[in-house]
């Protein structure tokens, strides 16, 4: 995805660290490249010329902060400019709620469908479909043949060629579902019939979320679609599809963005687990090359790892250490790099820090996140409830073997064993109070909660 816009803005991050020093002529050179690089990727060509001249003025005048070089400076502005074209996420609540999906011809509605009911599964709520595609027969088949392959039920009639029927049949059959996701058909071009078809439904239905589904092939001119449907209907996010297939995916993103109707899911591709949620930082940091990137910013934001770092540590005093936490810190591991003298921050990085397995490798860690992606929220609490059968769920759900559910198992054992003596461990009790020293009501609970 975006493969030729990563492989240039790597190339000039890569560049900045390699000079010896930045002056006027480098930050000129860099900006060159990044203008090059965005509109190669179907950017608008203002709106390069916009973030650029952001950059080149913030690379001019600002100071590094303390602790961090002017190369690191410089990167870590591209980062944070070009995180902010792509504008805020948008959290997708997980309650019972319908989803209606919009959208033209051909544009991904009924795949992505499919696509949200997996990603609604995995997550551990009850799911089904309505066909509300109700111009051709040919995609009621089309929705059947989806829902049979991510197992959810579907809602259909062939005889029935009144949209809002349909979707008011589907809702009282599936009441006592969490999410319902409706597929409607699609047009040519946003005309009137097709507006009047959609608020038909939306009056009858008041749906919690109406998705407009658009294909990123077109380029920047997703932008004024979004907008000519969001002003028709006012969509509550839109999803970008066939990111994969397409080197103007900058354009599609960067101009829809730029209507402020926040991007919530992006496809990547034909199979049900080709979605994923729409996280701007995330998306840049990975654009960028996640691991030096991130390292780097971490440097200037050692305040945030300390308030993760308490939260975390609040966890494990109340007894309470997940596996979410686990991963939090295996995360937060990996950011600083095993070396960091930061590592001591953490109440059980000290004590990691010498140990080899804690080489905490970045794809290991992304599978975890998949495999934890395809744990209920439950499951993610209290890992002690996964028993074999729901290994062998999880494992299927994530595409890996189950014998990798094991493994992210015994390291969540294992880290338990290690808090548990840490927090024997009267030294070590009292450094990580020290460390948390100033805040009296922390420490209060620290000294009230003894060991999990
Ligand atoms: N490569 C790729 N193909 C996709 C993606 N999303 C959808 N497609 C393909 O795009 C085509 C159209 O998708 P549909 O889901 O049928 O689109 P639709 O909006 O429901 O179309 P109509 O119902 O005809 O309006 C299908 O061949 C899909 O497999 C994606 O993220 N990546
Ligand atoms: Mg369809």
């Amino acid at each position: 995805m975006l493969d030729n816009l990563s492989t240039s803005l790597r190339k000039t991050l890569k560049k900045i660290a390699n000079y010896p020093h930045i002056d006027k002529d480098v930050i000129r050179e860099v900006i060159h490249d990044i203008q090059r690089a965005l509109v190669m990727a179907d950017v608008n060509v203002r709106m390069v010329r916009d973030i650029t001249r952001r950059i080149e003025e913030r690379a001019l005048s600002e100071r590094p902060e303390a602790g961090m070089s002017s190369k690191e400076h410089v990167i870590r502005i591209v980062y944070e400019e070009l995180v902010h074209i792509l504008g805020e996420s948008k959290e997708v609540p997980l309650k019972k709620m319908n989803i209606m999906m919009v959208g033209l011809y051909g544009q991904g509605k009924t795949t992505t469908a499919g696509k949200l009911a997996r990603y609604f599964q995995r997550k551990g709520m009850r799911v089904a479909m309505i066909a509300g595609d109700v111009h051709r027969p040919a995609a009621i088949d089309q929705l059947r043949q989806i829902a049979e392959k991510v197992n959810v039920p579907v809602y259909y009639d062939y005889d029935e060629k009144d949209a809002v029927k349909i979707v008011l049949g589907g809702l009282e059959e599936f009441k006592h579902e969490d999410i319902i996701i409706i597929d409607t058909a699609g047009r040519h071009a946003l005309e009137d019939d097709l507006i009047d078809e959609m608020r038909c439904i939306f009056e009858a239905v008041n749906p919690d979320e109406k998705f407009l589904v658009l294909d990123a092939t077109i380029g920047q001119q997703a932008g004024p679609q979004a907008k000519a449907f969001n002003d028709a209907v006012q969509v509550t996010g839109v999803v970008l599809t066939k990111l994969d297939g397409t080197a103007k995916g900058g354009g599609a993103l960067s101009a829809v963005a730029a209507t402020h109707a926040p991007i919530v899911f992006i496809g990547t591709g034909e199979h049900p687990d080709d979605l994923e949620h729409f996280d701007p930082p995330r998306f840049i940091s990975r654009l960028l090359g996640m691991g030096d990137i991130r390292t780097l910013l971490e440097k200037a934001s050692s305040v945030m790892r300390q308030e993760d770092a308490e939260d975390l540590a609040r966890n494990i005093m109340g007894g309470k250490f997940t596996l979410k936490d686990m991963y939090k810190q295996m995360e937060m591991l990996g950011k600083m790099g095993p070396l960091s003298k930061l590592l001591d921050l953490l109440p059980i990085g000290g004590s990691m820090k010498n140990s080899p397995e804690i080489e905490v490798q970045q794809e290991r860690l992304s599978q975890y996140r998949v495999i934890m992606d395809s744990m209920t929220d439950e499951e993610q609490e209290n890992p002690r409830i996964i028993k074999a059968q729901r290994i062998h769920r999880i494992a299927r759900g994530a595409g890996v073997a189950p014998s990798d559910v094991r493994m992210l198992l015994k390291q969540y054992e294992n880290s338990i064993k290690m808090v548990k003596g840490i927090m024997k461990n009267r030294k070590k009790r009292k450094q990580l109070m020290r460390q948390f020293g100033g805040n009296e009501e922390f420490l209060q609970g620290f000294m009230d909660s003894g060991s999990p």
